[in-house]
C-alpha cells in the first residue's frame, strides 16, 4: 500500500491514540468496539487503520504489515522490540509493572526463608530478570489474563502484572509489594517506511510529538 497503515489495539491504546492521530489530520471513520471491521477507513484517504491484538502490533509493525503503531512498553519489553524503531514515548496507557500477593502473605518472611515462590504472570521475561536480579527463587507460571485470580484459587503465591487504579488488587484482596518498572505505551515505526516513506510519515510522526502531553 502506498499510505500510511497504523496498527492499533482496541480499548485504551485506541481511545487514548485517537487525539494524538487526530493531531496529523487522521480520524478513524469506524469505532472498533461497535464495528467489526478490521481495517478502518479514516478521514484522510492515504491513512488506514488495523486493529490488532495489543501484543501482536510490535509483528504488524516489524513486518511491516503496518508502517507505524503503538505499543505497550510492557509488550516491548516483555517480547523484545527488535527491528523497531522507537522514537517516542505517547505518555498514554500508563501504569506500572508490580509484584502483587495476598493481603496478609508475608512475602519478606518467605524470602527470608528462601521459598520457592510461585508467580503467575504474563510477563514471564520481565518477571524472570526481575526475581533474578533480587536473588529470590521462584517458580513461574505463564497465564494469558486474569492474573489476580491465580494467588486466589491457589495457583501461586505471587503475581506480576499491570496495575493503574489498584482497583482490580483492592476488590480481589491483593496488595501490590514491589514496583519492577512504570510502563506507558509508545510509538513504534517500520524501519523501511521511515526511509521509503519518510515524506508521508515525518509530518505525521512530528504532529505526533507536538500532541503528546509535555
Ligand atoms: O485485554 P486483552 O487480553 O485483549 O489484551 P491486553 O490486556 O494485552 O490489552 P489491553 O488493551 O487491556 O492493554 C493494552 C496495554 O495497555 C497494555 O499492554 C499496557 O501497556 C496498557 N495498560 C495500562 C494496561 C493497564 N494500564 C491495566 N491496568 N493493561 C492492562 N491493565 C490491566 C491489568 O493487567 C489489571 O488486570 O488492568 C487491571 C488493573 O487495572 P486497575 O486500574 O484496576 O489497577
Ligand atoms: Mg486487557
Amino acid at each position: 500500500m502506498d499510505g500510511i497503515t497504523i496498527a492499533l489495539s482496541k480499548g485504551r491504546i485506541f481511545e487514548e491514540t485517537l487525539p494524538l492521530l487526530a493531531a496529523a489530520g487522521i480520524v478513524p471513520l469506524e469505532n472498533p468496539e461497535s464495528s467489526r471491521k478490521l481495517i478502518l477507513p479514516t478521514s484522510r484517504s492515504d491513512a488506514r487503520v488495523v486493529v490488532v491484538r495489543a501484543t501482536d502490533a510490535p509483528t504488524y509493525v516489524r513486518y511491516g504489515a503496518a508502517d507505524i503503531g503503538v505499543a505497550g512498553r510492557d509488550v516491548l519489553i516483555e517480547n523484545g522490540g527488535e527491528g523497531l524503531y522507537q522514537p517516542l514515548d505517547l505518555k498514554i496507557a500508563r501504569c506500572r509493572m508490580m509484584v502483587a500477593v495476598p493481603a496478609g502473605f508475608d512475602y519478606e518472611h518467605a524470602v527470608r526463608q528462601g521459598a520457592r515462590l510461585k508467580v503467575a504472570t504474563k510477563y514471564i521475561n520481565i518477571a524472570r530478570e526481575h526475581f533474578a536480579a533480587k536473588g529470590v527463587h521462584v517458580d513461574l507460571i505463564k497465564l494469558y489474563g486474569s492474573m489476580e485470580l491465580a494467588p486466589l484459587a491457589g495457583l501461586a503465591d505471587a503475581i506480576v502484572d499491570l496495575v493503574s487504579t489498584g482497583g482490580t488488587l483492592k476488590a480481589n484482596d491483593l496488595v501490590a509489594i514491589e514496583h519492577i518498572v512504570d510502563i506507558s505505551a509508545r510509538l513504534i515505526v517500520n524501519q523501511a517506511a521511515l526511509k521509503l516513506k519518510r515524506e508521508k510519515l515525518a509530518p505525521i510522526m512530528e504532529a505526533i510529538a507536538g500532541a503528546v502531553e509535555p
